[in-house]
This record gives structure tokens, C-alpha cells and sequence, in this order.
């Protein structure tokens, strides 16, 4: 591991984030991540939105996706 990699990780994530993020308001819904993702399967989904909306408003802030993205 390089001692950058940890801002090269966040820098591609975002890169990712701003991808997914059609209308780019700074939420991904899920609605958007469909759009980004369309063979992911609903458990899927449904699972990623257990583990990874911390805050549970049904979308995905930069920080709730950066946390749960390898
Ligand atoms: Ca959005
Ligand atoms: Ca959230």
C-alpha cells in the first residue's frame, strides 16, 4: 500500500459517486443506483440499504457510500 492510496481510494470514489448520482444533487437514490446498476438483484439492493444507510432517509450521502465501498 502506498501512503496515497487511502486519497486515491476516495478521489476514484467520488469520481464513482458523481457517476452514479444522475441528476447530481449529492444523494445517490435508489432509483439512480438501479439506473447505474440494472442487473444488480433486489436483495441486493435491499441489503446495501440495511448495511449502508446509516442515517436511513432512503438515499446514500458521498460518506454513507464512501464507508461501505471497497
Ligand atoms: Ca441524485
Ligand atoms: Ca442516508
Amino acid at each position: 500500500m502506498s501512503a496515497d492510496s487511502a486519497g486515491e481510494r476516495l478521489a476514484r470514489l467520488r469520481r464513482e459517486f458523481a457517476s452514479i448520482d444522475g441528476d447530481g444533487d449529492g444523494f445517490i437514490t435508489e432509483a439512480e443506483f438501479r439506473a447505474h446498476f440494472p442487473e444488480l438483484p433486489a436483495e441486493a439492493l435491499g441489503a446495501l440499504r440495511e448495511n449502508a444507510d446509516a442515517d436511513g432517509d432512503g438515499r446514500f450521502s458521498l460518506e454513507e457510500f464512501v464507508r461501505v465501498m471497497p
